[in-house]
């Protein structure tokens, strides 16, 4: 009896582990949250695996503990319930303790990343973001950079009532922008994230950043991507926003320090250069100043 269950048990485990490939390839894993890119996105990600461990080990001792009793303790068995049971000063005592250590256990690591997500101290690069219906602005503080971030031409034609256009043609459908957000690598970016209108919210799960773009309010954020991780990470606005709510995505194009720099010098020449036409009123001023005297 006892081999039969233990074969049956070593059969469905390696039916398992054959099993495994094949849940891969289902995309049942993609129901969990990725890790991320960046430092703090995997230290997210360790917390809610450690905390579903938990939330797992208790399901499985509470239920097995009540399922065992039921079986066990059944009234075809001949189980007499205790009617004069009133309470257990050890079992309270225990169900009191066992679930503040947990919490406890639970609670010190999440503070500890809480307190490093809200360190915005020693970082390298600011841009101001703005959120306005519906798109995003990003301002380079420091280097004279200002530009707009909108949904790409294509997606917005797709969106259009009775467009014809089928959107699964359309390549990252909602989820592409007319300029990306340009950011070095291995470079701790702060974002001074505000609102122009009314409250949307920065969002790019890759650097497990989420923070609401508030008229009226500066919130700080950072993020710092690995080095080996260049590339184009997506996200959206996260916070509901009015009618084009949808329709506000955020393209980040993450590239390496070199790059960046002479993208951003690049950027800032041609924005300088697109200004110049306005310089001319000290001449003009000059020419009025001519004509009245
Ligand atoms: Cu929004």
């Amino acid at each position: 009896m006892i081999r039969e269950k233990l074969a049956s048990f070593v059969f469905a485990l390696a039916a398992g582990v054959l099993a495994l490939p094949l849940y891969a390839e289902s995309g049942w894993n993609q129901l969990n949250m990725t890790e991320g890119v960046t430092h703090i996105s995997r230290e997210i990600y360790a917390l809610h695996m450690r905390i579903f461990w938990i939330c797992v080990a208790i399901g499985v001792v509470v239920f097995g503990v009540m399922i065992w009793s039921i079986i066990n303790f059944r009234k075809s068995k001949g189980a007499v319930p205790d009617v004069t049971l009133v309470h257990n000063t050890k079992v309270e005592f225990v169900w009191t303790i066992a679930p503040v250590v947990i919490l406890v256990i639970m609670a010190v690591p999440a503070a500890k990343t809480l307190i490093e997500i809200e360190d915005t101290t020693r970082t390298e690069l600011t841009v101001k973001v703005t959120g306005f219906q519906w798109g995003w602005e990003y301002d380079y503080l420091d280097d004279g950079v200002l530009y707009y971030s909108r949904l790409d031409h294509q997606s917005d034609a797709a969106r259009e009532l009775a467009s014809g256009i089928d959107p699964n043609t359309v390549p990252h459908y909602l989820l592409n922008v007319d300029h990306a957000f340009v950011v070095p690598v291995d470079t701790k970016v702060r974002l001074l994230v505000t609102g122009a209108d009314v409250i949307h919210s920065w969002w790019v799960p890759a650097f497990g950043v989420k923070k609401d773009a508030i008229p009226g309010f500066v919130n700080e954020a950072w993020f710092k991507i690995d080095k080996d991780r260049p590339g184009l990470y997506r996200g959206q606005c996260a916070e509901l926003c009015g009618r084009d709510h949808g329709f506000m995505p955020i393209v980040v194009d993450a590239r390496s320090k070199e790059d960046f720099a002479a993208w951003l010098k690049q950027k800032a020449a041609e924005q300088k250069q697109a200004a110049a036409p306005a310089a001319p009123p000290a001449v003009a001023a000059a020419a009025s100043g001519a004509g009245s005297s």
